[in-house]
């Protein structure tokens, strides 16, 4: 895992942690992706900077580093509890940015599965893993809502 979310307070430290309890290989900003590399790992996933609304300054950012980096999917990570805003966000990052699928999380809490129909609708993209609790183990891969 290698984490270029710099904006948010702790947020590398918050993915430090994560990795280290799962038993997954840490880096640190683009050069660990060469890292990655060296090490033999076959998935390597970035985690960049996440808003809840549209923001231009990030979506740039996040042009820049596809322009950088060749990457395999680009995945859109949005929390079904903000609901017609995320579906603002995932046409706008889809558009921008291009992405290849939606992670929705929080499909546990009160909003439900509306904002899955809207994603779906919105992004022309699948829904490729759902998060229904805090834990790693909460992320379902998600062929049946498909
Ligand atoms: N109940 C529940 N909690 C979740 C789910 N997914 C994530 N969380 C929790 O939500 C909190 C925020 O998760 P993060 O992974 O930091 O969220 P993020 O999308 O990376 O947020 P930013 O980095 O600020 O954009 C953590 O405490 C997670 O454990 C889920 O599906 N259900
Ligand atoms: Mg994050």
């Amino acid at each position: 895992m290698v984490a270029l979310d710099f904006r948010r307070p702790a947020a590398v430290e918050q993915l430090k942690t994560l990795a280290e309890r799962q038993n997954v290989a840490f880096g640190t900003g683009e050069e660990a992706i060469a890292e990655a590399a060296r090490l033999s790992c076959d998935v390597v996933i970035l985690d960049t900077a996440g808003r809840l609304h549209v923001d231009a300054e990030l979506m740039e950012e996040l042009k820049g580093l596809k322009g950088r980096v060749r990457v395999t999917e680009t995945l859109l990570v949005a929390d079904s509890m903000t609901g017609q805003e995320a579906v603002k966000v995932g046409e706008a990052f889809g558009k921008e940015v291009g992405i290849d699928g939606v992670v929705l999380t929080k499909l546990d809490g009160d909003a439900r599965g509306g904002a899955a129909l809207s994603l779906r609708v919105a992004t022309g993209q699948q829904i490729r893993f759902a998060g229904t609790g805090e834990k790693p183990d909460d992320l379902e891969g998600s062929a049946q809502l498909r």
